[in-house]
């Protein structure tokens, strides 16, 4: 601990805060001593502490309470987010959530309650508002829950068929330290976005990426951007090259870049033979006996938008380097994600490198900070939650499909799947009204079921669309033991403020449910959050040689034992194929395979292959909407969090989110820079604040997740306006493929016009109307 104020941590980082009048929130920020490179997103925090959008009170919408005063069970209901709140005392609302759980429970059966809850929610290993809510609802005796997440739903599916598992992939990715000595050319397919680098589950203290990409420039790495963003790459990165791709063609410009490798001789055929298997499928698919398309430069030079000669000259660099493949998680956040991923691994196969130091394959570089981190992989205290006796799950994406088609069946993974009925719909720590895609249809999806309960500490989208809508503290309100992946400490988060108004611990509000439920004993085992941390730290803590708890909170951190620097992804295959197999049924890389083939899924046969997506300049609808919209990952927040802090505010135009476009395709529309413009297809619209540049490929706009959406009803049944620039509005809930059934949120087909006259104002940055019971 230093005077500096008391430690604490975040998905971004490890800080200190120290009540201060003076500032901003009450409360001053600083970064941990030990970071390198603190995230600018820390300037979030402290404007966003006691903003008027904190929930103040318990509230529940009006038209579930009129009917539950009436003696009536609650309604599927398409006023959720068009009425107001009425603020009840907590005693009240727990009672009437604990009626309602109880009577669908008895009515419909545990599988009628999703509690999948997806979501980041907080950094801290005790009040993980998803493991507090899982544990709850297991003692109730289940609920349909969510696999996989929006981050990597179709990688976590497809990757196991191509190379055994996800896991060794994500979390085994050569370090840092080994690119940076040994790489010589990365072919960045996505880049390595510096935005996203500060962002790990659960936080870390010590920022490594940054300081790698600023070691790679100093010794002239060559790195090649693919990307319709230039930002994608840091700008002191030595680009040698930036290749302006057309969106959602990554699949093509690889593979004619195997095509050139296979037609020029320059591939490892030995390495192929010893570590793959299927090349010869692919090869026949590549050089065009499968189905008398040569997939070769030429043919894909129209489709990705780079020249034949440009792919050539790439693919003879790739083959004369230590050359490192590496593809962002964006490129599989898409229609058929699953072909770069495949492709890529491919490519890096074709050119016999994986397994050796600085070359190989990559999968997430630049898109969370913990991959090439080279920090401690030890096992943190965590919460158990117990098993859930109900084995219904859906993948995370279906959530709309599942809410609007009970009973239907659908493909996932080899699997015939059935959607559930759900009538209660409960979520701690996520934001579906920020994640999910054709917020229009979400709407009509949540209006399906019976009730909706919403945790947060924020009046968000999802809050809003809420029946019971309970307020919960910040980490800065409460005690917990932080830690991240690859983190180097665990943190004493300390408590740094009051809880805000009546806002209670998720812990402390499912306590209340669990007590009135009948299982508060078994849920609580006795002890208050303090006691619990104790109790996950001290059995874990001689496994990393910590000291006893008091001391370690007095300390107010500890430094966890280092692990090696040095290591490369798939270098013990590598080394020993049949010793050290992969668990494919063939032991090695299955460059086609016959398990995914089996399925007879024509959105992802057996091998990589190009497959047109519905989003992209080559679709119908492009004659429509001409420009491919990239909905990312904001610079200036993680997702919607603490959108209304200073940093995130700072960076709207026109009080909107900041939409980039090529200045040929503004002028092409009369658009000025900071003029609101309106985004739409027929999915619905936003309206976003226009910002002119060319480090974007013409054709091409970005608006990035996360601004809170706020839906103005429009008239003659058209779909509501988000008057503040969520590209969710916009984008198409359509899964990746029947294999993994992934988000496809990175993609959409728009067009973008100017907003004449006066743009309908902001109303997210203001409670909803709250009434109190007496006002009924
Ligand atoms: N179009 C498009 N959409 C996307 C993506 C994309 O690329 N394009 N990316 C997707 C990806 S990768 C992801 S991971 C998702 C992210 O989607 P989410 O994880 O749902 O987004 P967050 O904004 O982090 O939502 C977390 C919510 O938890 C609340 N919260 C914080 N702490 C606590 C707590 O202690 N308790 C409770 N009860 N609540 C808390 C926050 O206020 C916030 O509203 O978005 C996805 N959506
Ligand atoms: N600041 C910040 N950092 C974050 C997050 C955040 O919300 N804020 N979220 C975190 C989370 S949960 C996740 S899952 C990761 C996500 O990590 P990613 O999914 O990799 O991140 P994105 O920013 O969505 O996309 C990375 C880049 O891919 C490029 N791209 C998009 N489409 C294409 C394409 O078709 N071809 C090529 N070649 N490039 C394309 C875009 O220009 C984009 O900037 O980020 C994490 N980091
Ligand atoms: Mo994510």
């Amino acid at each position: 601990m230093t005077s500096a104020g008391v430690p604490t941590t975040s998905h971004w980082g490890a800080y200190l805060a120290r009540p201060d009048a003076s500032a901003d929130g009450g409360i001053a920020v600083l970064p941990h001593p030990a970071d390198p490179a603190p995230s600018p997103l820390l300037g979030n925090v402290a404007g966003a502490l006691r903003h008027r959008t904190r929930v103040a009170r318990p509230a529940v919408r009006r038209g579930w309470l009129e009917r539950a005063a009436r003696g009536l069970d609650p309604v599927p209901s398409d006023r959720r987010g068009a009425e107001p709140f009425v603020e009840l005392p907590w005693d009240e609302a727990l009672d009437l959530l604990a009626a309602e759980l109880t009577r669908v429970r008895e009515r419909h059966g545990n599988e009628a309650v999703f509690g999948g809850s997806y979501g980041w929610a907080s950094a801290g290993r005790f009040h993980h508002a998803q493991s507090q809510l899982h544990r709850f609802l297991n003692l109730y005796g289940g609920y349909t829950s969510s696999r996989n997440s929006y981050s990597l739903a179709t990688s976590l599916v497809v990757l196991p068929h191509i190379v055994g598992d996800a896991d060794t992939v994500l979390r085994r990715a050569s370090s840092w330290p080994t690119i940076v000595e040994h790489t010589e050319l990365i072919v960045a397919f996505g880049g390595i976005p510096a935005k996203n680098v500060f962002v790990t589950p659960g936080g870390v203290t010590r920022h490594v990426t940054p300081g790698a990409l600023d070691a790679l420039a100093r010794r002239g790495t060559e790195v090649v951007l693919i990307s319709p963003l230039r930002a994608d790459l840091p700008g002191s990165a030595p680009a040698t090259d930036w290749i302006p791709i057309e969106p959602a063609t990554d699949t093509a410009l690889m593979l004619a870049l195997a095509h050139t490798l296979l037609a020029e001789n320059l591939y490892d055929r030995e390495f192929l033979e010893r570590c793959t298997a299927g090349f010869d499928v692919f090869e026949r698919y590549l050089d065009g006996r499968a189905d008398g398309v040569a997939k070769d430069a030429a043919w894909a030079a129209p489709i990705c938008g780079v020249a034949a000669e440009r792919i050539r000259a790439l693919a003879r660099r790739m083959a004369a380097a230590r050359t490192l493949v590496t593809v962002t998680w964006s490129l599989q956040r898409i229609q058929h994600g699953e072909q770069p991923i495949w492709a890529g691994i491919a490519l890096a196969a074709m050119l016999g490198q994986i397994g050796l130091p600085g070359g190989g394959f990559g999968h997430g570089y630049g898109s969370m900070g913990d991959v090439g981190d080279h920090g401690p992989e030890a096992r943190l205290p965590h919460l158990s939650q117990g098993t859930n006796p109900v084995r219904t799950f859906i993948p995370v994406a279906r959530i709309a499909d599942m809410l609007l088609h009970p009973g239907e069946q659908y493909d996932y993974d080899g699997a015939r799947l059935t959607y559930p009925d759900i009538r209660l719909v409960y979520w701690a720590g996520g934001n579906p009204f920020h994640h999910h895609q054709h917020l229009a249809r979400l709407r009509r999806a949540f209006a399906r079921t019976d009730t909706v309960v919403v945790h947060e500490p924020y009046w968000t989208a999802s809050a809003r669309h809420a029946d019971f809508v309970l307020p919960v503290t910040t980490t800065l309100e409460r005690e917990d033991l932080g830690g991240g992946r690859r983190d180097t400490h665990l943190i004493a988060m300390h408590r740094a403020a009051d809880p805000y108004a009546e806002a209670r611990d998720d812990y402390a509000i499912l306590a209340g449910l669990a007590d009135r439920l009948g299982f508060g004993e078994a849920f609580t085992e006795g002890r208050s959050a303090r006691e619990w941390l104790v109790h996950l730290y001290e059995p874990w803590r001689p496994s990393v040689g910590a000291p006893p708890f008091e001391e370690f909170w007095a300390a107010g951190q500890f430094e966890l034992p280092a692990g090696p620097e040095h290591f490369t992804l798939f270098e013990h295959f590598r080394a020993d194929p049949r010793g050290a197999p992969l668990r494919t049924p063939s032991g090695r890389i299955e460059l086609y395979s016959p398990t995914v083939a089996g399925f007879g899924y024509p959105d992802c046969p057996g091998h990589p292959v190009w497959l047109e997506p519905d989003e992209w300049h080559g679709a119908p609808a492009a004659r429509r909407f001409p420009l491919v919209l990239i909905a990312n990952q904001p610079s200036t927040r993680l997702h919607s969090q603490l959108d209304v802090g200073p940093v995130s505010r700072a960076a709207k135009v026109a009080g909107r989110e900041a939409i980039r476009l090529h200045p040929a395709d503004a002028a092409a529309r009369g658009i000025a820079e900071g003029e609101v413009v309106r985004v739409f297809n027929d999915r619905g619209a936003c309206l976003a604040g226009a910002v002119l540049t060319a480090q974007v490929r013409p054709g091409v706009v970005q608006l990035p997740t996360g601004a809170w959406y706020d839906p103005l009803p429009q008239p003659g049944g058209a779909e509501p306006l988000c008057v503040h620039g969520n590209p969710n509005a916009v984008t198409a809930d359509l899964p990746s493929s029947r294999l993994s059934q992934g988000c496809t949120g990175q993609h959409a087909l728009v067009q973008v016009e100017r907003y004449a006259g006066d743009p309908p104002p902001v109303t997210v940055t203001a409670p909803p109307t709250l009434l109190r019971k007496e006002d009924l």
